[in-house]
Protein backbone atom coordinates (compact mmCIF):
# COMPACT_ATOMS: atom_id res chain seq x y z
CA UNK A 1 0.00 0.00 0.00
CA UNK A 2 1.49 3.71 -0.79
CA UNK A 3 2.54 4.99 2.36
CA UNK A 4 0.63 7.90 2.99
CA UNK A 5 -2.67 5.54 2.70
CA UNK A 6 -0.94 3.40 5.50
CA UNK A 7 -0.57 6.50 7.73
CA UNK A 8 -3.94 7.43 6.52
CA UNK A 9 -5.50 4.34 7.68
CA UNK A 10 -3.51 3.97 10.85
CA UNK A 11 -4.88 7.46 11.93
CA UNK A 12 -8.24 6.38 10.86
CA UNK A 13 -8.61 3.70 12.85
CA UNK A 14 -6.95 5.51 15.80
CA UNK A 15 -9.48 8.39 15.51
CA UNK A 16 -12.98 6.37 14.87
CA UNK A 17 -11.95 3.66 17.71
CA UNK A 18 -14.69 0.90 18.11
CA UNK A 19 -16.28 1.44 14.46
CA UNK A 20 -14.93 -1.96 12.54
CA UNK A 21 -17.33 -2.00 9.73
CA UNK A 22 -16.65 2.06 8.97
CA UNK A 23 -12.77 0.85 9.03
CA UNK A 24 -13.21 -1.90 6.97
CA UNK A 25 -14.95 0.37 4.36
CA UNK A 26 -12.32 3.02 4.17
CA UNK A 27 -9.86 0.12 3.77
CA UNK A 28 -11.20 -1.40 1.11
CA UNK A 29 -11.49 2.36 -0.84
CA UNK A 30 -8.28 3.14 0.39
CA UNK A 31 -6.23 -0.08 -1.16
CA UNK A 32 -7.67 0.79 -4.24
CA UNK A 33 -6.49 4.83 -4.46
CA UNK A 34 -2.45 4.06 -4.37
CA UNK A 35 -2.05 3.68 -7.90
CA UNK A 36 -4.27 7.23 -8.38
CA UNK A 37 -2.17 9.30 -5.71
CA UNK A 38 1.00 7.86 -7.81
CA UNK A 39 -0.42 9.63 -10.77
CA UNK A 40 -2.18 11.95 -9.13
CA UNK A 41 -0.11 14.02 -7.06
CA UNK A 42 -2.45 16.88 -6.81
CA UNK A 43 -5.27 14.66 -4.73
CA UNK A 44 -2.43 13.95 -1.96
CA UNK A 45 -0.94 17.76 -1.77
CA UNK A 46 -4.43 19.00 -1.64
CA UNK A 47 -5.38 16.04 1.27
CA UNK A 48 -8.79 15.09 -0.19
CA UNK A 49 -7.94 11.93 1.02
CA UNK A 50 -8.05 13.12 4.48
CA UNK A 51 -10.72 15.51 3.71
CA UNK A 52 -12.62 12.34 2.45
CA UNK A 53 -12.67 9.85 5.25
CA UNK A 54 -13.81 13.22 7.54
CA UNK A 55 -17.63 13.56 7.50
CA UNK A 56 -18.54 17.47 6.77
CA UNK A 57 -21.33 16.64 10.04
CA UNK A 58 -22.19 14.75 11.89
CA UNK A 59 -26.05 14.51 13.61
CA UNK A 60 -27.11 12.28 16.67
CA UNK A 61 -30.54 13.24 18.34
CA UNK A 62 -32.65 11.75 21.14
CA UNK A 63 -36.04 10.05 20.00
CA UNK A 64 -37.95 10.42 22.68
CA UNK A 65 -41.87 8.74 21.79
CA UNK A 66 -44.09 6.38 23.41
CA UNK A 67 -45.36 3.45 23.30
CA UNK A 68 -49.04 1.56 23.29
CA UNK A 69 -48.79 1.51 27.09
CA UNK A 70 -48.05 4.62 27.41
CA UNK A 71 -44.39 3.71 28.27
CA UNK A 72 -41.96 6.14 27.31
CA UNK A 73 -39.33 4.99 24.89
CA UNK A 74 -35.56 6.50 23.92
CA UNK A 75 -33.93 5.38 21.25
CA UNK A 76 -31.32 7.48 19.07
CA UNK A 77 -31.28 8.94 16.06
CA UNK A 78 -28.21 9.75 13.92
CA UNK A 79 -27.57 11.48 10.23
CA UNK A 80 -23.97 11.14 9.01
CA UNK A 81 -24.05 14.23 6.28
CA UNK A 82 -20.67 12.76 4.75
CA UNK A 83 -19.49 14.39 1.28
CA UNK A 84 -21.37 17.10 -0.47
CA UNK A 85 -19.12 17.66 -3.53
CA UNK A 86 -20.86 16.91 -6.11
CA UNK A 87 -24.74 17.60 -4.63
CA UNK A 88 -26.82 17.24 -1.91
CA UNK A 89 -26.45 14.88 0.97
CA UNK A 90 -28.23 11.94 -0.49
CA UNK A 91 -28.69 8.49 1.15
CA UNK A 92 -31.23 6.25 3.27
CA UNK A 93 -32.52 5.85 6.60
CA UNK A 94 -32.37 2.80 8.40
CA UNK A 95 -34.15 1.41 11.25
CA UNK A 96 -32.94 -1.43 12.89
CA UNK A 97 -31.62 -2.49 16.78
CA UNK A 98 -27.69 -2.96 15.28
CA UNK A 99 -27.56 0.88 14.29
CA UNK A 100 -24.72 2.35 15.86
CA UNK A 101 -22.86 5.55 14.66
CA UNK A 102 -19.90 3.16 13.04
CA UNK A 103 -22.30 1.40 10.95
CA UNK A 104 -23.58 4.63 9.52
CA UNK A 105 -20.45 6.10 8.84
CA UNK A 106 -19.14 3.07 6.83
CA UNK A 107 -22.55 3.43 5.40
CA UNK A 108 -22.13 7.28 4.10
CA UNK A 109 -18.64 6.27 3.10
CA UNK A 110 -19.77 3.88 0.20
CA UNK A 111 -22.83 6.13 -0.54
CA UNK A 112 -20.43 8.71 -1.29
CA UNK A 113 -18.49 6.79 -4.20
CA UNK A 114 -22.06 4.53 -5.24
CA UNK A 115 -23.80 8.17 -6.11
CA UNK A 116 -20.78 9.85 -7.72
CA UNK A 117 -21.10 6.30 -10.32
CA UNK A 118 -24.73 6.93 -10.67
CA UNK A 119 -23.84 9.91 -12.41
CA UNK A 120 -26.07 11.94 -11.57
CA UNK A 121 -25.55 15.31 -9.10
CA UNK A 122 -25.58 13.31 -5.18
CA UNK A 123 -23.34 13.97 -2.48
CA UNK A 124 -23.47 11.00 0.25
CA UNK A 125 -25.10 11.10 3.65
CA UNK A 126 -26.66 8.13 5.65
CA UNK A 127 -28.95 8.34 8.95
CA UNK A 128 -31.26 6.16 10.91
CA UNK A 129 -31.72 4.85 14.20
CA UNK A 130 -31.47 1.58 16.78
CA UNK A 131 -35.42 1.61 16.44
CA UNK A 132 -36.57 -2.37 16.37
CA UNK A 133 -39.89 -1.67 13.95
CA UNK A 134 -40.37 -5.45 14.34
CA UNK A 135 -43.41 -6.33 16.62
CA UNK A 136 -44.06 -2.70 16.85
CA UNK A 137 -47.95 -1.96 16.02
CA UNK A 138 -48.24 0.87 13.28
CA UNK A 139 -49.02 3.58 15.47
CA UNK A 140 -46.30 3.07 17.44
CA UNK A 141 -43.67 3.45 14.57
CA UNK A 142 -45.91 6.19 13.44
CA UNK A 143 -45.04 8.09 16.52
CA UNK A 144 -41.17 6.91 16.37
CA UNK A 145 -41.15 8.44 12.79
CA UNK A 146 -42.62 11.34 14.10
CA UNK A 147 -40.31 12.32 17.06
CA UNK A 148 -37.83 11.54 14.70
CA UNK A 149 -38.43 13.84 12.01
CA UNK A 150 -39.11 16.20 14.60
CA UNK A 151 -35.19 16.50 15.06
CA UNK A 152 -34.32 15.75 11.73
CA UNK A 153 -36.31 18.20 9.76
CA UNK A 154 -33.93 21.28 11.03
CA UNK A 155 -31.49 19.63 9.07
CA UNK A 156 -32.55 18.63 5.84
CA UNK A 157 -34.15 19.95 2.81
CA UNK A 158 -34.55 19.33 -0.79
CA UNK A 159 -31.71 21.02 -1.81
CA UNK A 160 -29.24 20.45 0.90
CA UNK A 161 -30.08 16.56 2.54
CA UNK A 162 -32.38 14.23 0.77
CA UNK A 163 -32.95 10.88 3.19
CA UNK A 164 -34.55 7.57 1.83
CA UNK A 165 -35.28 4.23 3.12
CA UNK A 166 -33.02 1.59 4.40
CA UNK A 167 -33.30 -1.91 5.86
CA UNK A 168 -36.39 -1.22 8.18
CA UNK A 169 -37.28 2.14 6.38
CA UNK A 170 -40.11 1.34 3.46
CA UNK A 171 -43.31 3.12 2.05
CA UNK A 172 -45.14 2.96 5.38
CA UNK A 173 -41.80 4.55 7.48
CA UNK A 174 -41.25 7.17 4.18
CA UNK A 175 -45.11 7.80 4.24
CA UNK A 176 -45.20 9.03 8.03
CA UNK A 177 -41.87 10.83 7.76
CA UNK A 178 -43.02 13.14 4.93
CA UNK A 179 -45.87 13.95 6.46
CA UNK A 180 -44.35 14.95 9.55
CA UNK A 181 -41.59 17.18 7.74
CA UNK A 182 -44.70 18.07 5.94
CA UNK A 183 -46.51 19.32 8.66
CA UNK A 184 -43.54 21.12 10.51
CA UNK A 185 -41.84 22.95 7.34
CA UNK A 186 -45.60 23.98 6.11
CA UNK A 187 -43.63 23.02 2.72
CA UNK A 188 -44.66 19.88 -0.15
CA UNK A 189 -41.10 19.32 -1.83
CA UNK A 190 -39.03 16.38 -2.57
CA UNK A 191 -37.27 16.23 0.77
CA UNK A 192 -37.40 12.25 0.96
CA UNK A 193 -37.46 10.01 -1.87
CA UNK A 194 -39.30 6.24 -2.30
CA UNK A 195 -42.47 9.06 -1.43
CA UNK A 196 -45.93 7.01 -2.72
CA UNK A 197 -46.86 7.16 -6.27
CA UNK A 198 -49.66 9.63 -5.61
CA UNK A 199 -47.60 11.97 -3.61
CA UNK A 200 -44.20 12.74 -5.41
CA UNK A 201 -43.14 9.26 -5.73
CA UNK A 202 -41.65 7.90 -9.13
CA UNK A 203 -42.83 4.69 -10.32
CA UNK A 204 -40.02 1.95 -10.32
CA UNK A 205 -38.50 3.26 -7.05
CA UNK A 206 -39.39 0.09 -4.83
CA UNK A 207 -38.52 -1.74 -7.67
CA UNK A 208 -34.85 -0.13 -8.48
CA UNK A 209 -31.83 -1.60 -5.99
CA UNK A 210 -33.22 -5.49 -7.05
CA UNK A 211 -33.63 -5.14 -10.77
CA UNK A 212 -30.45 -2.93 -10.61
CA UNK A 213 -28.35 -5.35 -8.85
CA UNK A 214 -29.72 -7.82 -11.81
CA UNK A 215 -28.94 -5.53 -14.69
CA UNK A 216 -25.37 -4.93 -13.31
CA UNK A 217 -24.95 -8.64 -13.14
CA UNK A 218 -26.33 -9.02 -16.58
CA UNK A 219 -24.08 -6.53 -17.75
CA UNK A 220 -21.16 -8.66 -16.51
CA UNK A 221 -22.13 -11.62 -18.00
CA UNK A 222 -22.61 -9.92 -21.38
CA UNK A 223 -18.63 -9.50 -21.07
CA UNK A 224 -18.44 -13.60 -21.41
CA UNK A 225 -21.23 -13.64 -23.98
CA UNK A 226 -23.59 -15.08 -21.37
CA UNK A 227 -27.28 -14.52 -19.95
CA UNK A 228 -28.77 -15.68 -17.04
CA UNK A 229 -30.95 -18.04 -18.95
CA UNK A 230 -31.58 -21.32 -16.58
CA UNK A 231 -29.02 -20.28 -14.09
CA UNK A 232 -29.42 -21.19 -10.85
CA UNK A 233 -29.16 -17.64 -8.61
CA UNK A 234 -28.81 -17.95 -4.42
CA UNK A 235 -30.54 -14.84 -3.23
CA UNK A 236 -30.34 -14.00 0.54
CA UNK A 237 -32.82 -11.42 2.02
CA UNK A 238 -36.42 -11.51 1.62
CA UNK A 239 -37.40 -7.63 1.62
CA UNK A 240 -37.24 -4.84 -0.37
CA UNK A 241 -33.87 -5.23 -2.78
CA UNK A 242 -34.47 -9.12 -2.10
CA UNK A 243 -37.93 -9.20 -3.49
CA UNK A 244 -37.44 -7.62 -6.66
CA UNK A 245 -33.84 -9.04 -7.44
CA UNK A 246 -35.91 -12.53 -7.68
CA UNK A 247 -38.67 -10.43 -9.82
CA UNK A 248 -36.39 -9.51 -12.14
CA UNK A 249 -34.29 -12.86 -12.17
CA UNK A 250 -37.37 -14.72 -13.00
CA UNK A 251 -38.04 -12.24 -15.85
CA UNK A 252 -34.74 -12.97 -17.52
CA UNK A 253 -35.30 -16.97 -17.04
CA UNK A 254 -33.34 -17.61 -13.87
CA UNK A 255 -34.30 -20.18 -11.30
CA UNK A 256 -34.48 -18.60 -7.61
CA UNK A 257 -33.78 -21.48 -5.07
CA UNK A 258 -33.14 -19.72 -2.06
CA UNK A 259 -33.97 -16.58 0.53
CA UNK A 260 -33.75 -15.71 4.12
CA UNK A 261 -34.17 -13.22 6.95
CA UNK A 262 -32.69 -12.82 10.09
CA UNK A 263 -34.35 -16.03 11.49
CA UNK A 264 -33.20 -18.54 8.85
CA UNK A 265 -32.69 -19.22 5.16
CA UNK A 266 -35.14 -21.48 2.67
CA UNK A 267 -33.64 -24.00 -0.02
CA UNK A 268 -36.67 -24.27 -2.69
CA UNK A 269 -35.09 -27.05 -5.03
CA UNK A 270 -37.88 -26.54 -7.22
CA UNK A 271 -37.27 -22.33 -7.56
CA UNK A 272 -39.36 -19.91 -6.35
CA UNK A 273 -41.47 -19.24 -9.13
CA UNK A 274 -43.89 -16.02 -9.45
CA UNK A 275 -46.57 -17.56 -7.58
CA UNK A 276 -44.60 -18.21 -4.90
CA UNK A 277 -43.02 -14.89 -4.92
CA UNK A 278 -46.51 -13.18 -4.52
CA UNK A 279 -47.21 -15.36 -1.79
CA UNK A 280 -43.98 -14.11 -0.24
CA UNK A 281 -43.79 -10.82 -0.93
CA UNK A 282 -47.20 -10.68 0.75
CA UNK A 283 -46.01 -12.54 4.04
CA UNK A 284 -43.34 -9.99 4.35
CA UNK A 285 -44.84 -6.46 2.63
CA UNK A 286 -48.55 -7.21 4.45
CA UNK A 287 -48.54 -9.71 7.10
CA UNK A 288 -44.76 -8.96 8.06
CA UNK A 289 -44.12 -12.83 8.74
CA UNK A 290 -41.01 -14.88 8.88
CA UNK A 291 -39.56 -16.85 6.14
CA UNK A 292 -39.35 -20.28 8.21
CA UNK A 293 -43.11 -19.62 6.59
CA UNK A 294 -42.80 -20.54 3.40
CA UNK A 295 -41.32 -23.86 4.12
CA UNK A 296 -44.07 -24.93 6.17
CA UNK A 297 -46.43 -23.41 2.89
CA UNK A 298 -44.61 -25.30 0.53
CA UNK A 299 -43.74 -28.39 0.06
CA UNK A 300 -40.03 -30.05 -0.56
CA UNK A 301 -38.54 -27.00 0.97
CA UNK A 302 -35.76 -27.14 3.40
CA UNK A 303 -35.68 -24.46 6.57
CA UNK A 304 -32.28 -23.81 8.09
CA UNK A 305 -32.54 -21.47 11.29
CA UNK A 306 -29.87 -18.84 11.72
CA UNK A 307 -26.79 -20.86 14.36
CA UNK A 308 -24.47 -18.49 15.38
CA UNK A 309 -22.06 -21.76 16.37
CA UNK A 310 -22.06 -22.36 12.76
CA UNK A 311 -19.06 -21.22 11.32
CA UNK A 312 -20.90 -20.66 7.56
CA UNK A 313 -24.26 -19.79 6.61
CA UNK A 314 -26.10 -22.77 4.30
CA UNK A 315 -27.84 -20.66 2.25
CA UNK A 316 -23.92 -19.95 0.19
CA UNK A 317 -23.45 -23.32 0.14
CA UNK A 318 -25.80 -24.72 -2.19
CA UNK A 319 -24.93 -25.45 -6.11
CA UNK A 320 -25.33 -22.86 -7.81
CA UNK A 321 -24.05 -20.05 -11.07
CA UNK A 322 -25.02 -17.18 -9.20
CA UNK A 323 -25.34 -15.18 -6.02
CA UNK A 324 -27.14 -12.10 -5.26
CA UNK A 325 -26.45 -10.70 -1.06
CA UNK A 326 -29.29 -8.57 -0.83
CA UNK A 327 -29.58 -8.45 3.09
CA UNK A 328 -27.19 -7.25 5.42
CA UNK A 329 -23.25 -6.25 5.84
CA UNK A 330 -20.63 -8.82 6.21
CA UNK A 331 -23.21 -11.81 5.67
CA UNK A 332 -21.24 -13.45 3.30
CA UNK A 333 -17.82 -14.29 5.31
CA UNK A 334 -14.55 -16.24 3.75
CA UNK A 335 -15.43 -19.60 4.51
CA UNK A 336 -19.29 -18.45 2.60
CA UNK A 337 -17.24 -17.09 -0.20
CA UNK A 338 -15.00 -20.21 -0.55
CA UNK A 339 -18.06 -22.24 -0.71
CA UNK A 340 -19.68 -20.15 -3.50
CA UNK A 341 -16.87 -20.60 -5.37
CA UNK A 342 -16.06 -24.25 -4.76
CA UNK A 343 -19.99 -25.16 -5.61
CA UNK A 344 -19.74 -23.16 -9.64
CA UNK A 345 -20.85 -19.62 -8.45
CA UNK A 346 -19.24 -17.39 -10.40
CA UNK A 347 -21.36 -14.17 -10.73
CA UNK A 348 -21.79 -11.99 -7.21
CA UNK A 349 -23.95 -8.80 -8.04
CA UNK A 350 -23.86 -7.64 -4.38
CA UNK A 351 -27.38 -5.92 -3.58
CA UNK A 352 -26.50 -5.06 0.00
CA UNK A 353 -24.12 -2.63 1.13
CA UNK A 354 -20.35 -4.36 2.13
CA UNK A 355 -21.92 -7.74 2.19
CA UNK A 356 -19.08 -9.90 2.04
CA UNK A 357 -15.92 -9.51 4.31
CA UNK A 358 -12.65 -8.36 2.91
CA UNK A 359 -11.39 -11.84 2.85
CA UNK A 360 -14.07 -13.18 0.87
CA UNK A 361 -13.74 -10.08 -1.80
CA UNK A 362 -9.96 -11.27 -2.17
CA UNK A 363 -10.86 -14.98 -2.50
CA UNK A 364 -13.47 -13.22 -5.30
CA UNK A 365 -10.86 -11.76 -7.11
CA UNK A 366 -7.88 -14.25 -6.66
CA UNK A 367 -10.92 -16.53 -8.07
CA UNK A 368 -11.42 -14.43 -11.37
CA UNK A 369 -14.60 -14.44 -10.88
CA UNK A 370 -17.47 -11.50 -12.16
CA UNK A 371 -17.53 -9.85 -9.02
CA UNK A 372 -20.14 -7.03 -8.26
CA UNK A 373 -19.13 -4.73 -4.92
CA UNK A 374 -22.54 -3.17 -3.66
CA UNK A 375 -21.24 0.31 -4.62
CA UNK A 376 -21.63 -0.40 -7.72
CA UNK A 377 -24.22 -3.12 -8.63
CA UNK A 378 -26.74 -1.91 -5.79
CA UNK A 379 -26.42 1.78 -7.31
CA UNK A 380 -29.64 1.39 -9.08
CA UNK A 381 -31.85 1.97 -5.86
CA UNK A 382 -29.84 5.77 -4.97
CA UNK A 383 -30.15 6.35 -8.93
CA UNK A 384 -33.76 5.98 -8.93
CA UNK A 385 -34.06 8.45 -6.00
CA UNK A 386 -32.22 10.87 -8.21
CA UNK A 387 -34.76 10.38 -11.02
CA UNK A 388 -37.49 10.94 -8.23
CA UNK A 389 -35.85 14.37 -7.67
CA UNK A 390 -35.48 15.16 -10.88
CA UNK A 391 -39.26 14.93 -11.20
CA UNK A 392 -40.18 16.43 -8.05
CA UNK A 393 -38.54 19.72 -9.51
CA UNK A 394 -39.91 19.47 -12.70
CA UNK A 395 -43.50 18.72 -10.91
CA UNK A 396 -43.91 15.76 -13.36
CA UNK A 397 -43.45 12.20 -13.48
CA UNK A 398 -42.18 9.78 -16.20
CA UNK A 399 -43.72 6.16 -17.54
CA UNK A 400 -42.60 3.19 -15.89
CA UNK A 401 -40.53 2.39 -19.31
CA UNK A 402 -38.95 5.73 -19.05
CA UNK A 403 -37.88 5.66 -15.71
CA UNK A 404 -36.97 1.59 -16.28
CA UNK A 405 -35.06 2.36 -19.27
CA UNK A 406 -33.19 5.28 -17.54
CA UNK A 407 -32.10 2.86 -14.86
CA UNK A 408 -30.74 0.21 -17.32
CA UNK A 409 -28.51 3.07 -18.53
CA UNK A 410 -27.30 4.07 -15.45
CA UNK A 411 -26.63 0.57 -14.47
CA UNK A 412 -24.84 -0.34 -18.24
CA UNK A 413 -22.70 3.16 -17.58
CA UNK A 414 -21.72 2.22 -14.13
CA UNK A 415 -20.61 -1.37 -15.35
CA UNK A 416 -18.32 0.78 -18.26
CA UNK A 417 -16.43 3.15 -16.24
CA UNK A 418 -16.03 0.67 -13.78
CA UNK A 419 -14.16 -1.36 -16.55
CA UNK A 420 -12.53 1.50 -18.11
CA UNK A 421 -11.22 3.05 -14.48
CA UNK A 422 -10.01 -1.02 -13.87
CA UNK A 423 -8.07 -0.86 -17.13
CA UNK A 424 -6.60 2.53 -16.92
CA UNK A 425 -5.23 2.18 -13.74
CA UNK A 426 -3.93 -1.57 -14.17
CA UNK A 427 -6.31 -3.75 -12.47
CA UNK A 428 -8.22 -5.02 -15.73
CA UNK A 429 -11.89 -7.07 -14.56
CA UNK A 430 -11.62 -5.55 -11.34
CA UNK A 431 -15.22 -3.95 -10.08
CA UNK A 432 -13.58 -3.33 -6.77
CA UNK A 433 -10.84 -1.55 -8.05
CA UNK A 434 -12.86 -0.16 -10.81
CA UNK A 435 -15.47 1.21 -8.66
CA UNK A 436 -13.50 2.97 -5.98
CA UNK A 437 -11.39 4.87 -8.71
CA UNK A 438 -14.43 6.17 -11.13
CA UNK A 439 -16.46 6.70 -7.77
CA UNK A 440 -13.20 8.79 -5.91
CA UNK A 441 -12.13 10.69 -9.29
CA UNK A 442 -15.21 13.15 -10.10
CA UNK A 443 -15.75 13.83 -5.84
CA UNK A 444 -12.16 14.78 -5.95
CA UNK A 445 -12.04 16.62 -8.58
CA UNK A 446 -15.22 18.49 -7.81
CA UNK A 447 -13.45 18.98 -3.83
CA UNK A 448 -10.28 20.32 -6.30
CA UNK A 449 -12.36 22.62 -8.03
CA UNK A 450 -14.13 23.82 -4.30
CA UNK A 451 -11.13 24.77 -2.78
CA UNK A 452 -10.19 24.09 1.25
CA UNK A 453 -13.95 23.82 2.50
P1 LIG B 1 -35.39 -4.55 4.24
O1 LIG B 1 -35.57 -4.06 5.61
O2 LIG B 1 -36.51 -4.42 3.27
O3 LIG B 1 -34.94 -6.08 4.24
C1 LIG B 1 -33.79 -6.48 4.90
C2 LIG B 1 -33.66 -7.98 4.80
O4 LIG B 1 -32.39 -8.38 5.30
C3 LIG B 1 -34.69 -8.71 5.64
O5 LIG B 1 -34.96 -9.94 5.04
C4 LIG B 1 -33.96 -8.86 6.96
O6 LIG B 1 -34.45 -9.92 7.77
C5 LIG B 1 -32.56 -9.16 6.50
N1 LIG B 1 -31.61 -8.70 7.52
C6 LIG B 1 -31.48 -7.44 8.01
N2 LIG B 1 -30.54 -7.39 8.96
C7 LIG B 1 -30.09 -8.65 9.07
C8 LIG B 1 -29.10 -9.23 9.89
N3 LIG B 1 -28.40 -8.51 10.77
N4 LIG B 1 -28.88 -10.56 9.71
C9 LIG B 1 -29.59 -11.29 8.81
N5 LIG B 1 -30.54 -10.79 8.00
C10 LIG B 1 -30.77 -9.48 8.14
O7 LIG B 1 -34.09 -3.79 3.67
P2 LIG B 1 -33.57 -3.65 2.18
O8 LIG B 1 -33.98 -4.81 1.37
O9 LIG B 1 -33.92 -2.29 1.73
O10 LIG B 1 -31.99 -3.65 2.41
C11 LIG B 1 -31.19 -4.84 2.27
C12 LIG B 1 -29.75 -4.44 1.98
O11 LIG B 1 -29.70 -3.67 0.76
C13 LIG B 1 -29.09 -3.55 3.06
O12 LIG B 1 -27.71 -3.86 3.09
C14 LIG B 1 -29.25 -2.14 2.49
O13 LIG B 1 -28.30 -1.25 2.99
C15 LIG B 1 -29.03 -2.42 1.00
N6 LIG B 1 -29.54 -1.43 0.07
C16 LIG B 1 -30.84 -1.05 0.07
C17 LIG B 1 -31.30 -0.12 -0.85
C18 LIG B 1 -32.73 0.28 -0.93
O14 LIG B 1 -33.07 1.02 -1.86
N7 LIG B 1 -33.62 -0.20 -0.07
C19 LIG B 1 -30.39 0.50 -1.82
C20 LIG B 1 -29.05 -0.05 -1.80
C21 LIG B 1 -28.66 -0.96 -0.87
P3 LIG B 1 -35.39 -9.57 9.03
O15 LIG B 1 -36.71 -9.23 8.43
O16 LIG B 1 -35.41 -10.80 9.85
O17 LIG B 1 -34.75 -8.42 9.75
O1 LIG C 1 -27.86 2.21 0.28
C1 LIG C 1 -28.54 2.89 -0.52
O2 LIG C 1 -28.10 3.25 -1.61
C2 LIG C 1 -29.92 3.20 -0.14
N1 LIG C 1 -30.39 2.76 0.90
C3 LIG C 1 -30.75 4.08 -1.03
C4 LIG C 1 -30.42 5.53 -0.82
C5 LIG C 1 -31.33 6.50 -1.53
O3 LIG C 1 -31.16 7.70 -1.25
O4 LIG C 1 -32.18 6.11 -2.32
Amino acid sequence: MHQSITALMDDVVAKNPAEPEFHQAVLEVLDSLGVVLERHPEYASARILERMVEPERVLMFRVPWSDDDGRPQINRGFRIEMNSAIGPYKGGLRFHPSVNLGILKFLAFEQVFKNSLTTLPLGGGKGGSDFDPKGRSDNEVMRFCQSFMTELQRHIGPNSDVPAGDIGVGGREIGFLFGQYKRIANEFTGVLTGKGLGWGGSLIRTEATGYGAVYFGKEMLATRGETFEGKTCLVSGSGNVAQYAVEKLLEFGGKVVTMSDSGGSIHDPSGIDAEKLAWMMDLKNVRRGRISEYAEHFPGVTYYPSDAAVDHNPLWAHEAQCAFPSATQNEVNAKDAANLVKNGVYVVSEGANMPTVAAGVELFNAAGILYGPGKAANAGGVAVSGLEMAQNSMRYSWSREEVDEKLQRVMADIHTSCLDAAERFGAPGNYVTGANIAGFLKVADAMLDQGLV
